[in-house]
């Protein structure tokens, strides 16, 4: 079980020392109720924007990260690669998105088509219960190719997500979470957006979401899907995750990187009621002082 990492929430204590400044407070000469001030950090506190924190990864470099999302390859179709493995390739340099490694996978000895799995192991979300909120996982894609080559119509890269340990479904674009079908030799990079609708592509766990891409036209094009998410339910008590690939040419890539469970850190209770009490005391030290 990793460390999550933690997460502070800066901007809530910043409102927190503003309120609890007494001198602040009867500087202008005007009183704070006890209801106004905690309706101030109640208001503070719901607006304060959380951003998601990195729960489990996976970025396949050689060293992996402490909070490690561990998967396993099911066949050699997919391989771990480099840049430089993939510096030839189109659009140039979108084969890896961070670090020195991704996931690729390329029909490069059987042209004839095999799938390519890679399984990402049962993740116990019990942890992060009370804790976290909004779970959802991403994973990162391109599409890269030889100079004219690139991903066609009856090529695919799909997602399967695996709750509460029940068996991964069978490989269509029906049963996948996910699936995402390429055109035309079609090639993008990480950076490459849909113009509609806005990325990411995001499902419900369990769901069904069928695309193309690109939505129009082909070969090399930004006007392509490369962020995707699969949305988990907070009761969910497991998640494990399954990728399939299929291409049929040695020319046709499908890469993938940052592979990440995410989710927002929920309030801890324990500091609201450290707020209050501080809230309080402060009010009645101003009620002796006729200030509160
Ligand atoms: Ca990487
Ligand atoms: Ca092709
Ligand atoms: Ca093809
Ligand atoms: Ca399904």
């Amino acid at each position: 079980m990793p460390n999550p990492p933690f997460h502070e929430n800066s901007s809530t204590f910043r409102i927190l020392a503003g309120i609890s400044s007494t001198e602040k407070i009867t500087r202008s000469g005007k009183t704070l109720s006890l209801f106004s001030a905690l309706a101030i950090v109640t208001m503070g506190w719901m607006g304060t924007a959380q951003g998601a924190t990195v729960l489990y990864f996976q970025g396949f470099e050689d060293v992996a990260p402490t909070n490690a999302w561990n998967y396993a390859i099911g066949n050699s179709t997919v391989t771990q690669v480099g840049t430089l493995a993939t510096s030839g390739q189109v659009p140039l340099d979108q084969g890896v998105l961070a670090g020195d490694k991704s996931l690729q996978h390329s029909n490069r000895v059987n042209g004839t088509g095999v799938l390519g799995t890679v399984t990402f192991s049962s993740v116990d979300l019990t942890q992060f219960s009370g804790l976290y909120t909004g779970l959802y996982i991403e994973v990162r894609l391109s599409s890269t190719g030889t100079s004219a080559n690139g991903n066609d119509t009856g090529d695919y890269f799909r997602m399967f997500s695996s709750i509460n340990g029940a068996a991964f479904e069978t490989d269509s674009a029906a049963n996948a979470d996910i699936s995402l079908a390429g055109r035309s030799n079609a090639r993008w990079g990480f950076n490459a957006a849909p113009l509609s609708p806005n990325p990411p592509a995001t499902v419900a766990a369990g769901g069904n979401l069928q695309l193309q891409s690109p939505p129009v036209g082909g070969g090399t094009n930004d006007n392509n899907y490369s962020t995707f998410r699969i949305n988990l339910d907070d009761s969910a008590s497991s998640i494990a995750l399954r990728l399939n690939f299929l291409n049929d040419s040695s020319g046709e890539f499908w890469n993938v990187d940052n592979v990440a469970i995410y989710g927002t850190l929920v309030p801890e209770p324990s500091k609201m009621v450290l707020v209050v009490f501080g809230l309080t005391a402060a009010c009645i030290h101003r009620r002796r002082s006729k200030t509160c």
